[in-house]
């Protein structure tokens, strides 16, 4: 239960104290959080809806200096106080709020979320507020003190609480802003709901004063008797040793850090049962320095491209894929739970993939975890999504740290093959020279992995007449290390049989991967018996499209992966059409409730028989 107080303190008596709303970085972002110790801060949260900003801006909308709601468990004025968390609703943590209560379904502004916590201190520890996610924008204090803010939707952060916390009880209030801004990642447009909230979990975590908060250890490309790798201390000074051992293999390494608190890791390993769909292997691998010690589960294999191939342990493979939201099935919302991620990627499973796209953002980390266990092949994507403020260095900025965040907490993911940096965004100079720097710096960060995006594709009238040519030439194309490509034959243009007179010209000899394609159908609207031409909206017209394009799709020689536009329904603000869409986008192969459409099955089958794409 939470404390009742009338935290009162009048707004002309509020001592402007702490850090002001400006950006500040955090002391740094844990990885593994999953496998320490933490207690969980999920369960009820007192919350306040602050549609005007109130707690943000003055009421001559100055930036306030700290925020106002932040109060103190006492009324040092005796004056009247404008609100008062103890009496206010409660939200669940983690969830989004939109579907919490009806009244916030199309909300889009900041709410304040307060709850209690028991701390115990302990000598030679610093503490941690761990945020898995929190959409879009957040601040956050203890006990009245600013601890951290941040910007993106979707990426974990850490706010170190060691200075501020007490022994006993404390109090936390976060303000979350989902406002949608043009210079935000991802920008005022998306296709998908503007779930808001502490979307994630939240945790406390004490860590020693020197801590490991980041470690990759990967597989060599060139040998694959050898992991090589790095782990890094926070705190720790030059010299301090790191050990890293692998049990199963009885492969142990040890490392020293240098002046940046980073050791390099090499670790020769014989026979090591290598990680692929088939074969999901994953060590137990333990990280050990004098004073700290944490686990993590992690599979070993290599990721490259040659040619137009993908090599997976230097094997060619083909990626039979399906896209996905992070929409939770059956209640809507945000996906957090591992019930949800179980039913998604148990879906995944069914319909024969070995590849995912986790659209359009980062998912959970349950997802990503999941996936190495269930042997899935995973794209994951920052939301630099269709038209960015691709001039404006502060938007660069954004992706950058978005871009950094993903891959720091998923790096040691076995599953996860490809980093995208884009989908669909506008052909300009300053979109190529911004993504390209996006790329560059994903290699810099991950040289392991592929760096991918989805790209728009040109079309051209054949010269007979008859159909159609698809070209690849975006320059973005060039950075890329795998193509991806969307395409709506059947839904935005043409008719599904549009696909059998439409050839692809591919300007660059890369791995090509089909990100999207595929159409709407309500599921449960059926065509007549017989009908040889379903309306759209049907099943049966969704199917149709998916007979058409697996044939042309097997036409592109360097098609080396498909993922169809979309596993499941999920909820859009810009699908409006009364009866068919009410604000969902109906492309999903299973409907928001779980019915299986019938386009389902032709995927299903034409991933098992393997008669889409290449046998590996
Ligand atoms: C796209 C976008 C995706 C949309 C989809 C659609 O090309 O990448 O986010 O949801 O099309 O349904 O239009």
């Amino acid at each position: 239960m939470l404390r009742t107080r009338g935290r009162l303190l009048l707004t002309g008596l509020l001592v402007v104290i702490a850090a002001s709303l400006r950006a500040q970085s955090n002391t740094t972002l844990l990885v593994d959080v999953d496998h320490r110790t933490t207690t969980s801060l999920n369960g009820d949260w007192h919350a306040i809806v602050d549609q005007y900003a109130t707690g943000l801006y003055t009421f001559h909308q100055e930036l306030r200096k700290d925020g106002f709601f932040i109060n103190a468990p006492y009324d040092p004025s005796g004056h009247p106080q404008d609100y008062n968390f103890a009496n206010a609703v409660t939200l669940k943590v983690p969830g989004d709020w939109n579907t919490q209560r009806p009244e916030l379904l199309y909300y889009e502004g900041p709410i304040w979320y307060e709850r209690d916590f028991e701390h115990t201190a302990k000598p030679n520890t610093r503490t941690f507020l761990h945020i898995g996610a929190a959409n879009y924008r957040s601040f956050v204090w203890v006990n009245t003190k600013k601890v951290c803010e941040h910007e993106g939707g979707f990426t974990p952060f850490d706010c170190e609480l060691t200075s501020v916390v007490k022994n006993g009880k404390n109090f936390v209030v976060i303000s979350v802003d989902n406002t949608r801004i043009a210079d935000g990642v991802p920008t005022l447009q998306t296709d998908w709901w503007n779930y808001g909230g502490l979307t994630r979990d939240v945790s406390l975590v004490d860590v020693p004063t020197e801590f490991i908060d980041d470690y990759g250890l990967h597989l060599s490309r060139a040998d694959h008797e050898l992991i090589e790798g790095y782990v890094h201390v926070e705190g720790a000074s030059s010299g301090a040793r790191v050990t890293v051992s692998i049990p199963e293999l009885n492969a142990r390494a040890t490392g020293t850090v240098d002046s940046s608190s980073r050791a390099t890791i090499s670790i020769p390993a014989k026979l090591i049962n290598l990680w692929s769909p088939e074969n999901p292997k994953l060590y137990k691998v333990e990280i050990a320095t004098d004073a700290d010690k944490i686990e993590d589960e992690i599979g070993f294999r290599t990721i490259e491209s040659r040619g137009t191939q993908i090599l997976l342990n230097g094997q060619p493979v083909f990626l039979r894929g399906i896209s996905i939201h992070a929409e939770a099935p059956y209640r809507t919302g945000r996906a957090y739970s591992q019930k949800d991620v179980d039913t998604l990627l148990g879906w995944a499973k069914e319909l024969g993939c070995n590849y995912v796209r986790l659209a359009h953002y980062p998912h959970d980390e349950r997802m990503t975890r999941t996936a190495d266990k269930l042997g899935l092949m995973v794209w994951s994507e920052i939301p630099d999504y269709w038209a960015l403020q691709f001039e404006n260095p502060a938007v660069l900025a954004k992706s950058k740290q978005q871009l950094g965040e993903m891959i720091r907490r998923d790096r040691n993911k076995a599953s996860i093959v490809l980093w995208s940096v884009a989908n669909e965004t506008p052909n300009t100079e300053a979109r190529t020279k911004y993504l390209t720097t996006m790329v560059d710096l994903a290699h810099q960060l991950d040289p392991t992995r592929l760096v991918t995006a989805a790209l728009l594709v040109r079309t051209e009238k054949n010269s007979s007449g008859h159909g159609t040519t698809k070209i690849v030439d975006d320059p973005l194309g060039k950075a890329l290390d795998v193509i991806g490509t969307n395409e709506y034959i059947g839904w935005y243009e043409q008719h599904a049989e549009g696909a059998d007179s439409t050839t692809w010209d591919i300007r660059y000899q890369k791995p090509l991967i089909m990100s999207e394609w595929g159409g709407d159908a309500k599921a449960g609207k059926h065509a007549p018996a017989g009908d040889a031409h379903p309306a759209l909206w049907t099943e049966e017209y969704q199917a149709e499209i998916y007979n058409h394009q697996i044939p042309m799709l097997n036409k592109i020689p360097q098609l080396r992966g498909t993922s169809p536009w979309i596993l499941m329904d999920f909820r859009s603000a810009r699908r409006v059409n009364p009866g068919l869409q009410d604000n969902f986008n109906r492309k999903g192969l299973i409907s928001d409730q779980g019915q299986k459409k019938q386009a389902f099955f032709i995927l299903q089958k034409a991933y098992k028989d393997k008669t889409l794409g290449k046998p590996e």
